[in-house]
């Protein structure tokens, strides 16, 4: 099977503020001024692909920012290196909505990874890879320009929040049609709050006034709109993200129940590089790196999009069954 995918990359709560939903959010905020051009680029990308009978998935990967001010100098993000979404990209599907890290030169730029370590100046003038890094660099290459010959990322960026929501509704309903062909693999991280903007000052906040109180709305839920309305019939991965282990499972589950998606998979600040765990509507299986696993750099995106693939197949085999 063949896949193509997308990628995409806020919090602080010192107040009480209003809850709104998901409409009225979109019709009180502005979108992204690249939205059109993105739906552009969204689309080709998913009549081209879907034309050629390959399956398309949506990664959401990294942060969202949340202004304090409309001429922008301050902000909140939630927390997210963009690793999830980057490194699952790799994996057996490859698309996205991105900021942070990007699929294939993730290997290339953590600060501790930087790509002129990896090279060296000669003395004739040229610039080379050192020899004990050519056999991986030539590998994550080869994979690089296949998936860049056959057009199988397409790499959408954002940064608020706002850019984020409005960008996944865009794209959910452009993938609406590909039904259950679609897989929605929602690893960004999504602020709960933030300050519309007819809330928030214009210029920069003054540090002269002395320290700083805020109160945030709370941003809607748009799972369940995109559940329900936006993408009715694709097979939906979202994320939780805690920090408190005896918390994850529950609200995990209770994620799942009031949203009636296919599966949320639950992971701890800490320990998420190793071990995740699936909730569906009738198991909750842990997913975990062995110690040999981890000191052999193996990543558990190499597991988890593998088995989701497996749960996307029989989704379709099903849906199948039923239109006939
Ligand atoms: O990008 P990263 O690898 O640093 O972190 C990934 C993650 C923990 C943000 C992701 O796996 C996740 O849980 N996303 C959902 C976050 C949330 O609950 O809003």
């Amino acid at each position: 099977m063949s896949t193509a995918s997308f990628f995409s990359k806020g919090l602080l709560d010192s107040g009480i503020g209003e809850v709104i939903n998901p409409d009225t959010y979109f019709q009180t905020n502005l979108p992204p001024r690249t939205l059109p051009e993105d739906e552009k680029k969204v689309k080709e990308f998913v009549n081209k692909h879907n034309k050629a009978g390959r399956r398309i998935v949506l990664i959401t990967s990294g942060g969202t920012t949340v202004p304090l001010e409309n001429n922008t100098v301050r902000f909140l993000d939630n927390f997210s290196a963009g690793t999830r979404g980057a490194t699952s990209a790799e994996y057996p599907f490859n698309s996205f909505l991105q900021f942070s890290l990007q699929p294939y030169s993730r290997h290339y730029t953590h600060s501790t990874n930087c790509f002129l370590d990896f090279i060296e100046l000669k003395n004739d003038g040229h610039i080379e890879v050192i020899s004990q890094y050519v056999p991986k660099m030539k590998s994550i290459l080869e994979k690089y320009q296949k998936v860049k010959q056959e057009g199988a990322l397409l790499l959408i960026s954002f940064v608020t929040v706002a850019d984020y929501l409005f960008l996944l509704r865009s794209v959910t309903q452009i993938m609406k049609d590909l039904n259950e062909h679609a897989m929605y693999y929602l690893a960004a991280a999504v602020s709960d709050f933030f300050i519309p903007s007819q809330k928030m000052v214009q210029h920069k906040i003054q540090s002269a006034d002395g320290g700083l109180t805020l109160t945030m709305d709370q941003v809607p839920k748009f799972l369940k709109p995109l559940v329900t309305n936006w993408a009715p019939k694709g097979f939906i991965v979202s994320f939780k993200l805690e920090t408190d282990p005896f918390l994850l499972v529950d609200k995990s589950r209770q994620a799942l129940t009031k949203y009636g998606h296919q599966i949320v998979i639950g992971n701890l600040l800490t320990t998420r590089k190793q071990e995740v765990t699936f909730i569906t509507k009738d198991s909750e299986p842990k997913m975990q790196l062995t110690e040999e696993e981890i000191n052999n750099n193996i990543e558990i995106e190499s597991k988890i999009v593998p088995e989701l693939v497996k749960r996307h197949d029989e989704w379709i085999k099903n849906a199948q069954k039923e239109n006939s």
